[in-house]
């Protein structure tokens, strides 16, 4: 069994020895470079764009301009302003060269006049709609509500009622690689090169737009130097360069620079909570109130964001009555999109800010007060109608209530030093495998090693380790044999690509699926070659045996027996193809959870260090120990950068003040602290491989642990993400 075992990632040779290919890394033979000349104002109306001067450059070989698509939930002027520009960065004109440097130059000539228009920045003053981010047009795009019981009543007859407003900032994804395309025109074809989520998903949508105007596209990923939610769904950019190699019939290629990524690129987050919460003298917690303003930016797209967070507002805790109002405004920013955790993280940092506020109000123990109101009974339906699945909350508490108490103990030895600590506790809970469904192809190839085809299409997360570990496991052959491979519309017909956590789960049991249905397959073929009745077959590590004569055909010899005489003709009764393709899907969405627990210290600068680091997960059945824990690592990181170093800030004027990686701050290896992981096998899936999702949990229990934490070493209470140094001091 190599199921659970610490394997070392597969794809990581090519990558660690030089031999990845990024999308800048692929060239091809007549390939003409674009450039966007993105609106320097926030908001404006657009009175002339005159490019002739830049036609004029050696080199240039055309301008587009006043390009729109329709496209749900984009506004007028997608993917780019034809008489009205809608943020900083906003895609006015796409100049096309022989090399992106002229086609940078070449876009200084561009005359763009425009006539100046009031900006909406700040998502509270949007939802007045005083002002209009979209000239015509209600600020207020998305409203919803949810409710559940009698809130208000609940709130009347608590002995404690408490109201607070909680921020989230926005944040930039900042993957190592920027976005970017290269779109070939061939023959009434195209094939793109993406540095995407889910080929699949973008040859649907690039298919929408352009499918009258080609006869096929292929989509394959590059490399991908990281995502984390926010090279899913489709850009202005990619359909501006799609369009770019139809018309003039060339490779085109957009890389995105640094700054451009930063106000291209979907923010994240950027949530506000006005939450009014009650509880009982005990801690019970009552009622939730809850009004959320969404920043959407100039795209009402990411407007589900909100959804997830309302519905998840009560996270592990059982309180009944709620009610989430979501407000989704426009404004003059960067339209908003996922981010590692997608509505979750947002959720959590509520429930969890209220656990400890309340914890602070009734004089209670952060931990005793959590145990009061965690949900103990599982299958669960949240009173927003989500269904829990499986698990034990209290046991993984229990677990982690030991590290907290260990943290708080040191500390307190610190604490007497005059050492400013504190010591910070989260419990979360995850929602994952996004579906509907995902796809895996499982074949023999002739040397009798197996291919696994997969239409989740995994960027860093080592997934493809992980499925070789179980096909490995289900035929019964070293995991050296199995070999995953992805990211081209062309390999595997439909899949829907990673994201929502759920490539291993719902990849990895379509893997399962499709191994059983080819194990039967081999049997059926090799029945003939052995000249045996299929019933006296059995399959077993990687082998065909007949127990009744001792004969036996390894994988490979299967392959080429089906394989084997060229030019013949076909005797054989059973379809010959050693492959087989199998779908999964789940009804419901699987809950995964966990804990954090964090002890900080913060010196008179207003830093923050991080001296101690412990996080449990419960995500069903563990595949890979180390690639789940690299997960947790990683999101942990990122958490602390959402938590102390990264906003995206606007002035009042809509200009961007966080536009490069000096003035936005991600944590580097300089921030980074050890963690300790530790996993429980309890909250298993009913699929053939019970597991669930690792991705994005450590994003979810990471800010609210360490917001806490800091509140602790600092003596005030926060509510805003994130705490910055002056806050501190
Ligand atoms: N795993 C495991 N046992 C399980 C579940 C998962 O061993 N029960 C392992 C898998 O084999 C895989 C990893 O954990 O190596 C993550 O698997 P999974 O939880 O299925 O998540 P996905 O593969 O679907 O990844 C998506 C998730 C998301 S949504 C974001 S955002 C994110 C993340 O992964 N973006 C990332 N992690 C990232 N990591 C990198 N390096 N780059 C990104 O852009």
């Amino acid at each position: 069994m190599v199921i659970g075992q610490r394997i070392k990632r597969k794809e990581d040779l090519k990558l660690i020895t030089g031999s990845g290919r990024y999308i800048d890394d692929i060239e091809y033979p007549g390939t003409v470079h674009l450039y966007i000349l993105r609106s320097p104002i926030a908001h404006a109306k657009v009175k002339k764009i005159d490019v002739s001067d830049a036609l004029r450059v050696n080199g240039v070989l055309g301008v587009i301009t006043g390009l729109t698509i329709k496209f749900e939930n984009r506004p007028n002027n997608f993917p780019m302003a034809k008489d009205e520009v809608l943020y900083v960065g906003h895609p006015i004109a796409a100049i096309l060269a022989s090399d992106r440097y002229t086609a940078a130059d070449a876009a200084d000539l561009i005359q763009f006049d425009y006539e100046e228009l009031p900006a909406v920045i700040d998502p509270e003053d949007a939802l007045k709609d005083e002002k209009k981010a979209v000239e015509g047009r209600s600020n207020l795009v998305y409203r919803k509500e949810y409710k559940s019981g009698d809130a208000e009543r609940a709130l009347s007859s608590s002995d404690v009622v408490l109201e607070e407003k909680l921020e989230i900032s926005r944040v930039y994804p900042a993957p190592m690689e920027t976005r970017g395309l290269l779109s070939v025109y061939q023959e009434g074809n195209l094939l793109i090169y993406s540095s995407t989520q889910s080929p699949h998903y973008m040859r649907r949508y690039l298919l929408s737009v352009f499918g009258d105007k080609v006869s096929d596209i292929r989509v394959i990923q590059a490399d991908v130097g990281g995502a984390f939610g926010a090279k899913l769904f489709p850009y202005a950019e990619e359909l501006i360069t799609v369009q770019a190699s139809i018309m003039y019939r060339r490779p085109v290629k957009w890389i995105a620079t640094r700054s451009e990524d930063i106000k291209g690129m979907y923010h994240g987050r950027g949530q506000i909570h006005k939450v009014k919460f009650g509880a009982k003298k005990d801690g019970t917690l009552t009622a939730i109130v809850d009004d959320i303003i969404i920043d959407l930016g100039a795209a009402s797209h990411g407007s589900y964001l909100a959804d997830i967070a309302a519905t998840m507002i009560v996270g592990p805790y059982k309180v009944r009555d709620v009610k989430v109002n979501v407000y989704g405004v426009y404004t003059n920013k960067t339209p908003l999109d996922q981010y590692r955790g997608a509505g979750r993280p947002e959720a959590a940092f509520v429930y969890e800010r209220i656990m400890d506020i309340l914890a602070d109000e009734l004089k209670m123990d952060p931990i005793d007060i959590r145990k009061r109101n965690l949900i103990t009974q599982l299958p669960y339906v949240n009173p927003l109608g989500l269904k829990y699945d499986s698990g034990n909350y209290l046991k993984l508490l229990e677990k982690a209530e030991k590290a907290y108490r260990e943290f708080e103990e040191k500390a307190r030895e610190l604490k007497e030093k005059g050492r400013r600590v504190g010591v910070g506790f989260s419990f979360y809970l995850e929602q994952n495998n996004f579906g509907p469904w995902e796809s895996a192809s499982v074949r023999v190839k002739a040397d009798g090693k197996v291919q696994v085809i997969i239409g989740a299409a995994p960027h860093g997360q080592g997934t493809a380790t992980g499925i070789a570990q179980i096909v490995a496991d289900e035929l019964g052959i070293s995991v050296d044999n199995v070999e995953v491979i992805w990211g081209d519309t062309a390999l595997i017909g439909e899949g829907f690509g990673t994201y929502g956590s759920r490539s291993l789960t719902l990849a990895g049991n379509a893997a399962v699926l499709a191994s059983r249905r080819l194990k039967d397959k081999i049997l059926r073929l090799a029945a003939q070659f052995m000249k045996s009745d299929v019933q006296e077959l059995v399959y077993k590590d990687g082998k065909v045996i007949n127990p009744k004569n001792g004969k036996e055909m390894s994988l490979k010899e299967v392959a080429n027996a089906n394989m084997a005489d060229l030019g013949g003709i076909w005797v054989h009764r059973e379809e010959p193809g050693l492959e087989a393709t199998a779908y999964f899907g789940f009804d419901n969405l699987t809950y995964p959870y966990g804990s954090h627990v964090v002890m900080v210290e913060v010196d008179e600068e207003g830093k923050v260090k991080v001296l101690d680091y412990y996080a449990i997960d419960d995500i069903g059945l563990v595949i890979n120990p180390m690639l789940a824990e690299g997960q947790v690592i990683g999101g942990v990181i990122q958490g602390f950068g959402e938590t102390v170093l990264e906003e995206i800030v606007y002035d009042r004027d809509g200009n961007l003040l966080t536009g490069n990686l000096s003035d936005y701050a991600i944590p580097t290896a300089v921030e980074a602290f050890n963690i300790k992981w530790e996993y429980m096998e309890e909250g298993k899936s009913d699929a053939p491989i019970p597991a669930k999702g690792i991705g994005e949990g450590a994003t979810i229990g990471t800010p609210p642990a360490l917001i806490r934490a800091i509140e602790k070493a600092v003596g005030k209470r926060m509510l805003k993400l994130p705490v910055k140094m002056e806050d501190i001091i």
